[in-house]
């Protein structure tokens, strides 16, 4: 990877010990279990492995369900480790899917505030190293949630939230999530937009199981970004919220590649064009991608990262690693990673090695954007 540039990491997750003690609390996903056919506990997070779980659960000789939780999801000196093993001088971690989604309305907001204070704890453990996304108790009512943008807003390293796609049940055009919008843009804290809910099981036909996590994955997840964002920029969400800033995961899902059919399907859809939603002075889509949203460069292939610079331009991308999804499975865990390695030679192949635009995709963006000199 690029030694003689600034490398930042933005898409990097962690579940502290707190959150692995709820996960392994729980019987439904997600949660961590032991299985006595697998060394490590194994992290079971998407419904399209909910079959597989209840087929460990029957049968000791099924194969593991999820993925094994290594201490590469938990320990912080192994995430700093692997930042050293890659060069990367700055990482701004989140927690990982599905944050605090799932749990109550009565637990989120207290959970809310230990995670996002055990973050920044990290944080001031490696000052310059580390920054954070924090996390949002959206199953709490709305004056919880202000609470924790409040919190969030006065934490020295914090630089914004990540976000799933879900809202507060209904999906992100979802008119009662404009206030918390609108506190997240007030405070000055970027979105990071994550997946994890994909699109429904049964999308993936009767024969999912022999393809192992590659159709949730793959296209379940940039599906699911693509749709969520969809969504919010039909409801006017972008233009009712114009500080809104949003990163979005795996370069925008689909969303660089489909914004001119999207905008097309506008442009000819009878009951928008009937409703004045089409007039003069609209701003599209790729408004929108150049003016409000950021992407990663998670994509591992420079033919989508062309298409993310070219929607939303090399200025708003940001070098990301997924860490520590991914592993290497044949090689040694704490050696290089080769997810790490694709999503490096894609910026350095679309973009030229060493160029102007690939060290501001490697780190020099998120410096800027996320304002990572600012004491
Ligand atoms: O492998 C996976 O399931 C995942 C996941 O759940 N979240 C993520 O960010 N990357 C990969």
């Amino acid at each position: 990877m690029a030694s003689n540039t600034t490398v930042v990491d933005i898409h990097t997750h962690m579940y502290p010990p707190s959150y692995v003690e709820i996960l392994q609390s729980r019987t439904a996903i997600p949660l961590v279990r032991s299985f006595p056919q697998a060394p490590d506990p194994r992290l079971i997070l998407l419904q399209a492995e909910a079959e597989a779980l209840d087929d460990a659960l029957r049968d000791p000789a099924a194969k593991p369900p999820g993925r094994p939780l290594t201490s590469h999801y938990t320990s912080l000196d192994q995430k700093i480790r692997f930042m050293d093993t890659h060069r990367i001088d700055v990482s701004v971690i989140s927690l990982a899917n599905p944050w605090l989604d799932f749990l109550d309305a009565s637990q989120s907001g207290a959970f809310g505030r230990s995670v996002n204070a055990e973050f920044s704890d990290m944080c001031g453990r490696h000052p310059g190293r580390l920054f954070f996304f924090g996390t949002l108790p959206l199953t709490a009512p709305l004056e919880t949630v202000r609470g924790s943008i409040g919190q969030l807003k006065h934490l020295k390293y914090c630089r914004g939230v990540i976000l799933g796609t879900s809202g507060l049940g209904k999906g992100l055009d979802d008119p009662d999530l404009l206030p918390i919008f609108e506190a997240v843009a007030a405070a000055r804290l970027t979105v990071f937009l994550h997946p994890h809910y994909g699109l429904p099981n049964d999308v993936w036909g009767p024969r999912a199981a022999e393809y192992g996590h590659v159709l949730p994955l793959a296209l379940g997840f940039p599906m699911e970004t693509t749709i969520a964002v969809t969504r919010m920029y039909l409801a006017g969400v972008f233009d009712k919220v114009r500080d809104l800033r949003m990163i979005l995961a795996h370069s925008g899902g689909t969303l660089p590649f489909l914004a001119g059919r999207i905008e097309s399907c506008i442009l000819h859809d009878g009951q928008l064009v009937r409703e004045a939603k089409v007039g003069r002075g609209r701003r599209t889509v790729w408004d929108v991608l150049k003016e409000q949203v950021y992407l990663d460069a998670v994509i591992y292939s420079d033919v989508g990262l062309k298409a993310a610079i070219d929607a939303s331009g090399a200025d708003r991308l940001m070098f990301g690693t997924d860490h520590p999804f991914f592993p290497p499975l044949t090689t040694d865990e704490q050696g290089e990673w080769e997810s790490v390695g694709l999503n490096a030679a894609a910026v350095a192949k679309a973009v030229g090695e060493g160029s102007v635009e690939a060290k501001a995709c490697m780190g020099l963006n998120a410096v800027r954007i996320l304002g990572l000199r600012e004491k």
